[in-house]
């Protein structure tokens, strides 16, 4: 309960708005947080997402390039397991059967479109029959092709490395060794395969919109890439992670993200190998693209957080000065303009809540009602305002004199009325006494010495607010009567 009403106090305008403050930036946080950790949440999303598609991509077409070499694997058991190993030389002691063997490799070589070349090696790598016509006789042994096939373990399919043909043609060769009855190898079938269905088959390739498909050779040559990029094709990925990928065999997949050198792009990247073959499948997705919602997410929160905070800025400032402005009214009303004590509207407010209590709890208390003799000489002697400012000084005196839970109010012009809780009558008279004596014997204002008269009256059952003032007016009139400057009891 608020005791001295002075003009609106810093205190009470101040702690609101500390609890505003604290709500607010609360609610501000905490929609910062939670914005913050579903940015991050959809961010992640995105990202899982886009390494998802890449990957199932990626695996895709590498399962598909494991298949697409079927059909040259058959043509070229068939080839080795239809040869009789005496048959591999060259010049051939038997002409006509020599034609037939290169009729039959032209005709198996014609059922597969990718298949450039077939032929059939001695095991000096000396074609000894050929499905192109040419270099019958010629001995291969420097190419790669023929030192790979006498590499253990032998009775299986072997792939060259990527190299471009004489005709501008990316190809590979894969071959077969056709083993004697006696175990030992005695030739090798081989066929000469067009890489360009590649890029047939990405061309093809049903993918998402930003994401990029290529196939290399294990020495990072692109081979086929979507989109295609002509320029691009048969030129050297001369990349580091690419390189430790390519030349490492125990990876079979790499998800990771860099700038793209081919054409300056940054992107979510996976690697994957192809089982059994030299080819590594590189696919991979925009970063721009796969984040692109997620950026406009960003932009929305952001600006919905700086608007929340702006409006909740505005709120606050509204609401505490709304809050002080409210405080600062209720204050004015309570208060006596002049003095800054209690006015007469707040303490008859008081008072009846007093009377509740004291009935409630059994509680006594007293009132003092106090009126300044003869202060209309004030006035006439030394002019109205220096009355008003007798009346000023009067209320501090009255205010210090008194206990801090007493409450001094201004009843009126001249009059004051002070309120005693737990206070019988003979306390308020003790009360009301130290105040008239204080005042009889300092000057109150320069000067100016005033006295005063007092009347206390003491709670009784059964009073209301005004039977008790009623009471104090008497005891006070008696003071008056019996020559000012006393403290009277009610009777
Ligand atoms: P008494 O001892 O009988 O109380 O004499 P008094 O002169 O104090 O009483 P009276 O009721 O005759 O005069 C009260 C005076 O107080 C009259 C009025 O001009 C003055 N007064 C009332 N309110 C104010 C005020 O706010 N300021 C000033 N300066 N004077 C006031
Ligand atoms: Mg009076
Ligand atoms: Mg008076």
């Amino acid at each position: 309960m608020t005791i001295f009403m002075k003009p609106p106090s810093e205190k009470i305008s101040q702690l609101k708005p500390h609890y505003a403050w604290i709500i607010a930036l609360s609610i501000m946080l905490i929609f910062l947080i939670i914005s913050g950790i579903e940015l991050f949440v959809s961010y992640n999303t995105a990202i899982q997402k886009a390494s998802e598609q890449i990957q199932a991509t990626s695996f895709l077409t590498a399962e598909w390039l494991g298949t697409s070499f079927d059909t040259p694997r058959y043509i070229l058991k068939d080839v080795s397991n239809e040869i009789n190993p005496a048959e591999i030389q060259y010049p051939s002691d038997n002409p006509y059967q020599h034609l037939e063997r290169t009729n039959h490799i032209i005709r198996k070589a014609q059922t597969n479109s990718n298949v450039l070349f077939l032929g059939i090696f001695d095991k000096e790598c000396t074609i000894t029959h050929t499905s192109i016509g040419s270099n019958l006789g010629q001995n291969f042994k420097d190419f790669e092709y023929c030192s790979l096939v006498f590499q253990e373990p032998i009775e299986v399919f072997k792939m060259s490395n990527m190299f471009v043909s004489t005709t501008n043609k990316m190809n590979v060769t894969m071959s077969y060794p056709v083993i004697a009855p006696d175990g030992e190898m005695a030739g090798f079938v081989l066929a000469g395969l067009d890489l360009s269905f590649f890029q047939q088959w990405l061309d093809r390739l049903d993918k998402a919109e930003g994401m990029v498909v290529s196939i290399f050779d294990v020495n990072q040559s692109l081979i086929a890439r979507t989109p295609f990029i002509a320029n691009a094709i048969g030129n050297r990925l001369d990349d580091p992670i690419f390189y430790q990928f390519a030349t490492s065999s125990d990876t079979s997949t790499l998800t990771f993200r860099v700038t793209s050198p081919i054409d300056g792009i940054n992107r979510m990247w996976t690697f994957r190998r192809v089982q059994d073959q030299p080819f590594i499948v590189v696919s991979g997705v925009s970063t721009q693209k796969t984040l692109s919602a997620w950026r406009v997410k960003l932009v929305v929160y952001l600006i919905g957080n700086f608007l929340l905070i702006a409006i909740t800025l505005f709120a606050v400032q509204k609401f505490n000065y709304s809050q002080q402005l409210a405080k600062s009214m209720e204050n004015l009303a309570n208060t006596d303009l002049l003095t800054g004590l209690t006015n007469r509207r707040s303490f008859i407010e008081m008072l009846q809540r007093r009377i509740e209590e004291a009935d409630r709890y059994k509680q006594t208390f007293s009132i003092i009602m106090c009126d300044i003799d003869h202060f209309k000489l004030v006035n006439d002697s030394h002019g109205h305002d220096v009355g008003d400012l007798v009346l000023v000084a009067f209320a501090e005196i009255a205010q210090s004199e008194m206990r801090t839970s007493d409450t001094v109010a201004r009843w009126g012009g001249e009059e004051f009325i002070v309120l005693l809780p737990h206070t019988n009558q003979h306390m308020g008279f003790e009360l009301g006494e130290r105040l008239r004596k204080i005042l009889a014997e300092t000057p109150i204002h320069s000067t100016i010495r005033i006295s005063v008269s007092l009347g206390v009256s003491e709670y009784q059952e059964h009073d209301n607010g005004n039977t008790l003032i009623k009471r104090a007016d008497d005891a006070l009139y008696r003071a008056k009567n019996q020559g000012r400057n006393r403290t009277e009891i009610a009777t």
